[in-house]
């Protein structure tokens, strides 16, 4: 075997100090209150170690670590108004996209390739098209298969929660630490117009019955999972005028019942994905109507506010899908798995992580010992690393962080279309790129052009790439700190 080559942006730069110079030249981070754990003193040890490789779990890990997503369960027992089901399970998944599916050894295959070419791999998940749960058997069989060759592997499930008690103990078993159930409503009549019917021991059934039905079994699933300390998180849909006010009672159940995190996820509806409420011309939340009603929700179940909802083939780091590099007719048959990239990254991620916890924290400890009342948004441009590393124009996404006397934190995401194709940016693209970024104080990237710095700033957009390559938090502080005219930290860790 030759000797792994790892990099924190990927696959091809070669020791720690390449890792750590890649990080810094190259291309982008967080950190937070009420969110997601983001620090070891954030949870209990034996939770920590848990949630510290896991991508979703926890959002410092999402800047290191990637998950992947095979395609195998796809029958499913559940009726969502907004799923069409020639498509991926909208619970978990991005609507209208058809994912690969697979066999359980189609699936080892693929996993090995992306193990033996993506050093980050940290998680398997099954996350539709279809319900993990009621496709137990070939989702059973995935995982056997997967654990016998990579053992150090999580296991991740995502389910609507109709079956899972069924399947708790197998889980368990199986040391399937990590389950995401989703819950959209704890009333039967909220549930009646998400819902309009389930199949359950051989019988359909309609409206708020199959809605009752529903919820009990996700309670009683979310219990028996909290009882064998299985880490859960739970996904809600936000339909604007059906559930969104009762996304408060949801939050306050499953944080009774022991839910690790809660992520709230706006419903994406188009007429072109067939589905019902994309029919009725059931509208999506905006941006800002997803951050306020998380704000709101702070204080309840700790949110998760980095999900991407992507696809149910996913591979990658959240904010990107390395997917279609690992197509089944490209990866041979008798591929078999090799450890070291994975491993020789490991040992990187921990070098590097103490560096930035240190940064982060001074970072943080600086605005929290402000008397300013000010908070800003700022969207920065990263490709990894925790830092702010990534050209404006070659941005697909924006992480969106709030800096206040509270601290710092990741409040979100803003997906853009990439504005520079090569031979200058498209003018088009840009003005899509300005709405996005609505209700912004400041951009951060690494490089940025003089045309859309005017362009942006006409639009009442400040942007600087004077902070590239510094971790985020020490950016963010440093800007803070210039902004209300407080003594700013050294800018680099
Ligand atoms: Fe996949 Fe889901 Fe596991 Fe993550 S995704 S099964 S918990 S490994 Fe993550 Fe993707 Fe959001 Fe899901 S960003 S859609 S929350
Ligand atoms: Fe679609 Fe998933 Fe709902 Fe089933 S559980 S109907 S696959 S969104």
């Amino acid at each position: 075997m030759s000797s792994p080559t790892v990099s924190i942006e990927g696959p091809t730069s070669t020791t720690s100090e390449g890792f750590l110079a890649a990080a810094k030249s190259g291309g982008c981070a967080p950190s937070s209150y009420g969110s997601s754990p983001t620090s070891p003193g954030d949870v209990d040890p034996a939770i920590w170690d848990k949630i510290k490789d896991h991508p979703c779990f926890s959002e410092e890990a999402h800047h290191y670590f990637a998950r992947m997503h095979v395609a195998v369960a796809p029958a499913c027992n559940v009726q969502c108004n907004y799923c069409n089901r020639k498509y991926d399970c909208a619970n978990e998944s991005r609507p209208g996209v058809v994912s690969e599916k697979l066999t359980p050894d189609q699936a080892l295959r693929k996993v090995i390739a992306v193990a033996n070419e993506v050093p980050q791999l940290s998680v398997l998940g099954i996350a539709g098209p279809g319900d993990a749960c009621y496709d137990w058997e070939k989702t059973k069989a995935t995982f056997d298969r997967v654990i016998r060759e990579i053992p150090d592997i999580k296991l991740c499930v995502s389910t609507n929660g109709l079956v899972l008690p069924d399947h708790v103990a197998e889980l368990a078993e199986m040391n399937v630490d990590h389950v995401t159930i989703t819950i959209n409503m704890v009333d039967p009549e909220v549930g009646a117009k998400i819902y309009p019917w389930i199949f359950y021991e051989n019988r359909r059934y309609f409206g708020i019955e199959a809605a009752r039905i529903l919820h009990a079994r996700q309670m009683l699933g979310l219990e028996m999972l909290s009882a064998r300390g299985i880490l859960t998180k739970i996904n809600s849909v936000m339909i604007p005028g059906v559930n969104d006010q009762h996304l408060f009672e949801v939050n306050k159940m499953v944080k009774e019942r022991g839910a690790f995190l809660h992520n709230v996820m706006p419903l994406i509806s188009d007429p072109a994905h067939g589905t019902h409420y994309g029919l009725i011309g059931q509208r999506g939340p905006t941006a800002m109507e997803m951050m306020a009603l998380q704000d709101r929700l702070e204080g309840g179940a700790k949110l998760m506010r980095h999900c991407r909802q992507c696809r149910a083939d996913a591979v990658g780091l959240l904010g990107e899908d390395r997917g279609q590099e690992f197509t089944l007719d490209g990866i041979p048959d008798g591929v078999t798995y090799e450890a070291g990239k994975r491993q020789a990254y490991r040992q990187v991620v921990a070098h590097e992580r103490r560096d930035h916890e240190a940064a982060r924290s001074e970072a943080i400890g600086m605005v929290k010992a402000t008397d300013s009342e000010k908070s800003l948004l700022v969207a920065v441009a990263t490709k990894g690393g925790g830092r702010v590393n990534e050209h404006f124009g070659h941005a697909k996404e924006f992480q969106v962080y709030e800096v206040s006397p509270r601290g710092i934190s990741l409040v979100g995401h803003r997906k853009v279309e990439r504005y520079c194709l090569g031979g200058g940016g498209e003018d088009a693209i840009l003005e899509g790129v300005i709405a996005a970024l609505e209700g912004i104080h400041i951009v951060l990237c690494a490089k940025i052009g003089n045309r859309p710095k005017e362009r942006l700033s006409r639009a009442g957009l400040r942007a600087t790439d004077a902070y590239a390559h510094d971790y985020i938090e020490t950016a963010v502080s440093a800007l803070y700190a210039a902004e209300f005219g407080i003594r700013p930290l050294a800018a680099t860790a």
